[in-house]
């Protein structure tokens, strides 16, 4: 699926030069990809004129390129459409229901269901209501068995609410937890089918209801879920058969706009083929970008180093300001970029060889801090012996360790002093030795 876009977006990021055009040539192409895996097409064009809007619009931090800007973008937007978050699964005790229309893969999914729950430490119990396929009961019987879980059928009865009272009891005796229920479908939403799903929720009152509709429903996808959506109350859409369809796009596409979420995804015929479904990493690797990780890392450092900037305006220092330090310091892996932007620092540590050193010391001062109550933390100057005991045992670190790191507080309380008072830019050493740092 998708595999156009892939191509669209693999060929942009390795151009050499990036101008307008090249941005324009690439969102035609992903306006054609989406509308090839059909996706509704108004989405479509919503999303790639919002595209568009924020890659020439938006305002980028210098530090990245217009190639990286446009592929976040692309990235961000094309999550929101596809689900901006992860549907929540939880395993504990419940009861499921899955709906949906003829052969879209309700039972193969109930199967895959409750395998998912067994190998989460679960008791799943397999219950089929449906009286119209011939042998749906045999389909299920025949998948219970092979991943052993307890199930109930009744193939002579034609009422379903009958057999699901029945299933019930049978459940309960079991001993079991989750409890997964195979219904009928019919070939479209037909009055009876609604009639009979309503009655069966009635007497089910399950936790979740999923509907389960194949990759390749394509537009009328949203339609679709919509009316379920209105006549049974969804938890969230399965969607099947992702592996054999180039079209899934309709299908995930109609979760976002009928405001539902895509909790699985059926990747295959066999049991273990469901996958849980998480947007983020769905784009990710849609858009074939192994380093799309580090791409948004490197887009977090930057408004990290703009929150570090933003605190050296502030007026007073405490210790919750130098823990931020450390914290951004982590985050950058880099001590050289920190020393680079806050003036003063380079003093404390004046060596380069000295830094992985330094590193691992930070790394201890921010346990220190952690344990640190929040009084401690606002005000410093109350830190006596027995508190610096305290706080040593309670880091896992020696009482002159907390002591040092109390020290290089003072000391980094004093630069920002010194700094904000304006003595230290008049300090002839001090502006030579800062002569290169770009906040100054
Ligand atoms: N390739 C592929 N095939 C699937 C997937 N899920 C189900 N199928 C196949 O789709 C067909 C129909 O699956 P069922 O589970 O019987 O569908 P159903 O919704 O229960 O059908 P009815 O009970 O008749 O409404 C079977 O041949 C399954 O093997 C999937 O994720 N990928
Ligand atoms: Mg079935």
């Amino acid at each position: 699926m998708f595999e156009k876009l892939k191509t669209a977006i693999n060929n942009f990021a390795t151009r050499k030069q990036i101008d307008k055009q090249e941005v324009e040539a690439l969102i035609k192409e992903i306006q054609r990809a989406l509308i090839l895996s059909d996706v509704n097409v108004k989405v479509v064009f919503e999303l790639t004129q919002k595209m568009k809007k924020r890659i020439f619009e938006e305002k980028k931090h210098e530090a990245v390129s217009l190639r990286e800007h446009v592929i976040k973008v692309v990235y961000e937007e094309l999550t929101n459409i596809l689900g901006k978050e992860k549907g929540k699964i939880e395993i504990k005790p419940q009861k499921i229901m899955l709906v949906g229309l003829y052969g879209t893969g309700k039972t193969t999914t109930a199967g895959k269901l409750a395998y998912f729950f067994k190998k989460k430490g679960l008791k799943p119990f397999l219950l089929s209501v449906d009286v119209y396929r011939p042998a749906a009961y045999t389909q299920l019987k025949t998948l219970a068995e092979q991943i052993e879980v307890p199930y109930y059928g009744n193939e002579k009865e034609k009422d379903p609410v009958k057999i699901l009272k029945e299933g019930l009891k049978a459940y309960e005796k079991s001993g079991a937890d989750v409890l997964i229920v195979d219904t009928a479908g019919r070939d479209a939403l037909t009055p009876d089918l609604i009639e009979e799903l309503k009655k069966i929720n009635e007497v089910l009152l399950p936790d979740e209801t999923y509907l389960v509709i194949a990759a390749d429903i394509g537009q009328g996808a949203k339609s679709l879920v919509e009316a379920f959506k209105s006549a049974v109350s969804l938890t969230g859409i399965i969607i099947t058969k992702m592996d054999s369809s180039a079209k899934g796009g309709g299908a995930l596409t109609a979760a976002y706009l009928a405001g539902t979420t895509v909790k699985f995804l059926g990747i295959g015929e066999k049991l273990e083929d469901l996958e849980y479904y998480d947007p983020v990493r769905f784009v990710s690797r849609l858009l074939g970008m192994g380093d799309l990780e580090s791409l948004l890392e490197k887009v977090k450092e930057v408004v990290d180093e703009e929150k570090i900037k933003e605190m050296w305006q502030s007026d007073k220092y405490n210790i919750a300001m130098f823990y931020e330090q450390l914290q951004a310091t982590q985050k950058m892996g880099s001590l050289q970029k920190m020393i680079e932007m806050i003036p003063g620092m380079s003093r404390l540590i004046p060596r380069k060889e000295e830094l992985e050193e330094q590193e691992k010391k930070m790394r201890k001062w921010k346990y220190i801090i952690d344990s640190m109550t929040k009084e401690e933390r606002e005000n410093p100057s109350i830190i006596n012996t027995s508190r610096i005991k305290r706080i040593a045992k309670g880091s896992g670190t020696s009482e002159e360790e907390v002591r040092e790191m109390l020290k290089a507080y003072k000391m980094s309380e004093k630069m920002f002093k010194k700094f904000k008072s304006g003595k230290f830019m008049k300090d002839p050493k001090i502006r030579k030795m800062l002569a290169n740092v770009p906040m100054q």
